[in-house]
């Protein structure tokens, strides 16, 4: 593998963000992934939502399995904690992160093998369990690091780069995110930064599993006439629900929206998502009926984008286990050792 690192040089210039960074100190090294390829939109609508919300790149942790798209941590935040796990295993370390210390923002960078493939299990039980995250999964159809075989999010009935038509059925991450409890659920394209941008402020925001699924196409093996990742595809077929805007606590809400056509949802930390309606029958406030509008679209072929369903009323992991409120490495004597009679009094309620 190879690791190119980004000159140090910047212009005196620059702009910063409220806490001082300019939005260079939120890249990474030099990306090697192929001229083209979606995940480098990707990482920078990341380093674009992070300095916009002003996050101080060492309170982020990023977590990532195996693949083109759990390489790209390494192109962004690269001031920030990083873990690349062992394939499909992300969600485990993320959730004994997250528990260990609840003071970082958590971000899991998955692929569609990652996730769909050899990690389905993990993937189920983090959106399960709540774990407070950004979860996105950079969905290209295909194993793009072994040379493009078809994964298991590809559409029954597409075609591999050679012909082959995929005769499998798809898992549904999304569906999938939906029925298992996830509290946020969004799908995006590594080409429309404008709606892909604040879908990660929104998550980031966001107190719960929060999964975006973004279709990012693979130039080097997906990106052909009978494939449903390409560009041209997702460009043609792209649905959107609704367009975010992304309010945080400070700032005034100021454009207006005649009532039916915007939806505002505050969330834990006092964040506002303004969702103005591009489908006037969407409700993305309803599980229910977000998944059976999702499936409907799948059937006919179209892509559903944007904030497809959200509940910011629900609590995460934390508050389930009761976990505790100060990082675990950062616990004192007293903490950890209360004395005897504290042993004997917990003995006592177990009894
Ligand atoms: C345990 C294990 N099995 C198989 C592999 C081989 N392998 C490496 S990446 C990968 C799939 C990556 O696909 P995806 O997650 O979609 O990432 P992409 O490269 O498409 O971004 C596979 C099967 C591996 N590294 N480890
Ligand atoms: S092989 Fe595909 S997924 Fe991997 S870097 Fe190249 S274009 Fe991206
Ligand atoms: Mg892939």
């Amino acid at each position: 593998m190879t690791y190119l690192a980004k000159p140090k040089l910047r212009h005196p210039t620059l702009a910063t963000n409220k806490v001082g960074y300019t939005r260079r100190d939120y890249e990474g090294k030099i990306s090697t992934l192929c001229a083209g390829c979606g995940h480098d939109s990707i990482s920078a609508a990341i380093v674009q939502a992070c300095w916009d919300l002003d996050i101080e790149p060492h309170r982020v942790a990023k977590l990532s399995g195996i693949g083109c798209s759990s390489k790209t941590p390494d192109y962004f935040l690269g001031a920030s904690h990083g873990f690349n796990t062992v394939h499909g295993r992300m969600p485990s370390v993320l959730t004994g992160a997250s528990l260990a210390n609840r003071d970082l923002l958590y971000l899991g960078v998955s692929g569609d093998g990652d996730s769909a493939s050899i990690g389905l299990g993990q993937f189920a039980h983090i959106m399960r369990r709540g774990v407070n995250m950004v979860y996105i999964v950079e969905n290209n159809g295909v194993y793009g690091l072994t040379k493009g075989q078809f994964s298991a999010t590809a559409d029954q009935g597409s075609k591999s780069k050679k012909g082959v038509v995929n005769a499998d059925s798809p898992v549904d991450l999304i569906g999938l995110a939906l029925q298992l409890g996830a509290t946020y659920v969004a799908r995006s394209f590594s080409g429309d930064k404008e709606q892909l941008v604040p879908l990660i402020k929104g998550a980031i925001a966001h107190r719960g599993a929060a999964f975006i699924d973004v279709i990012s196409p693979c130039v080097a093996f997906n990106n052909h006439p009978g494939s449903t990742r390409s560009y041209d595809y997702v460009r043609e077929h792209n649905e959107a629900v609704s367009r975010i805007d992304f309010i945080t606590p400070r700032e005034p809400i100021t454009a207006e929206y005649p009532p039916g056509e915007a939806i505002e949802v505050e969330q834990h930390d006092g964040s506002v998502l303004r969702l103005r309606k591009l489908r006037a029958d969407y409700d993305p406030r309803d599980r229910v009926a977000a998944l059976a509008h999702v499936q409907a679209m799948q059937a006919r072929g179209e892509v559903l984008t944007g904030l497809l369903y959200v509940d910011a009323s629900i609590g995460d992991l934390h508050d389930a286990l009761n976990t505790s409120a100060v990082p675990l490495n950062a616990l004192q004597e007293p903490a950890l050792c209360p004395g005897a009679a504290a042993l004997e009094s917990l003995n006592k309620s177990l009894r």
